[in-house]
């Protein structure tokens, strides 16, 4: 193999600021273990379009599944230990997802993480995620995971303040980005999913989103 080619396989971490960690392809080599986790959660917790408080669909579906949820309503943001659609508590996190969380957050300088809520976030072609901030987590000390599947996205890092500058950061299938401390309310969000299909998930990108919620 020729030096350039190195690149393109290139898995080391990126630290992309003080306390985010790109993980390009940490989670290939389980991909197909969290697909077989995801299968049952979405059977009893099915994707669903949330409202925002003002009253507007949001364009990402979601599901969730850990001892806590993450939902939106006319109410507000928040974590509930059941879903809404069904009454029942959410289902279990998977043991290949969890032991996927603690092992990237470790490798990004996190040690003790054990997630307890999985936010599962779906993308069609075209579906955006704008610049917002993560604030509905009881605790912003611990880190936070995001497992990227499916069609690639480009992630929106920004600062504290909303109108930051954003940084532009490619995400494709199998990436975990680890990030906390004082990177952890910095703005985010994700630029519009352009059209694909991709080889295992088909036209759509899935990003699971681990945390310590309770
Ligand atoms: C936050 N999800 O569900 S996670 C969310 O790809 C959410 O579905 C996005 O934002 C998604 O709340 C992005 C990745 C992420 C990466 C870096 C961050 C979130 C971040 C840096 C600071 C704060
Ligand atoms: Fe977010």
């Amino acid at each position: 193999m020729i030096q350039s080619d190195l690149d393109l396989f290139d898995t080391q971490p990126q630290r992309l600021a003080s306390h985010t960690v790109l993980l390009p392809g940490f989670a290939l080599p389980v991909v197909e273990q969290l697909l077989d986790g995801l299968r049952p959660v979405l059977r009893a917790a099915p994707w669903r379009h949330m409202q925002t408080p003002g009253g507007l669909r949001m364009a990402v579906a979601l599901s969730n599944c850990g001892s806590l949820g993450w939902i939106s309503d006319d109410h507000g943001y928040r974590y509930t230990p059941t879903d809404p659609l069904t009454g029942k508590p959410w289902p279990e996190l998977p043991a290949a997802l969890l032991e996927l969380a603690s092992a990237a957050a470790a490798a990004a300088g996190f040690p003790d993480f054990i997630a307890d809520a999985c936010l599962i976030n779906h993308y069609l072609p075209g579906t955006r995620l704008s610049l917002h901030q993560d604030r509905d987590e009881r605790d912003h000390g611990h880190p936070i995971v995001s497992v990227s599947l499916g069609l690639p996205a480009v992630f929106l890092l920004g600062g504290l303040q909303r109108a930051d500058r954003t940084r532009r950061v490619p995400l494709s299938h199998g990436d975990v980005l680890v990030w906390g401390g004082e990177d952890r309310l910095r703005f985010h969000g994700v630029l519009p999913i352009k059209p694909g299909v991709h080889p295992r998930l088909g036209e759509r990108r899935v990003n699971l989103t681990l945390r310590k919620a309770g």
